[in-house]
């Protein structure tokens, strides 16, 4: 347990979680019939940053959902993705996973498909 937790924050720490988070985009660019994207996050977790930055890299405009002091919050996520981690990420309602799944996606080149609804 501890070493799991150590190794949680070690992964933490070792990200690039000295570099903001961009803000989410809030002039709503999505093509009006995209599917909505949502993600829960944490404040200075590197991997919610990373996901976030490909979001915006791509203009997507999504929901942003901090779990951080929010116990509800953190628990809605946990019974909406069946994750414990941040960030989850869901596209049209669908759990995609973490940051390392949306970025695998991006790298299959099966994200754009994903994010346009297709
Ligand atoms: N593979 C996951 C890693 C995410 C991760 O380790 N997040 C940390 C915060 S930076 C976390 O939530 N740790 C607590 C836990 O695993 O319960 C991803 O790509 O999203």
């Amino acid at each position: 347990m501890l070493t799991k937790l150590m190794a949680g924050l070690r992964a933490c720490l070792s990200g690039e979680a000295s570099s903001p988070a961009p803000a989410p985009r809030t002039a709503p660019e999505n093509a009006a019939d995209a599917p909505r994207v949502e993600i829960y996050s944490s404040a200075f977790c590197p991997y919610c940053i990373r996901a976030r930055r490909l979001l915006a890299a791509k203009k997507v405009d999504y929901v942003l959902y901090d779990v951080d002091g929010d116990y509800a919050r953190r628990r809605e996520m946990m019974e909406r993705s069946r994750g414990h981690s941040v960030p989850q990420i869901f596209i049209g309602g669908q759990p995609i996973g973490g940051c390392d799944e949306l970025v695998a996606l991006e790298r299959a080149g099966r994200l754009d498909a994903l994010l346009a609804g297709a």
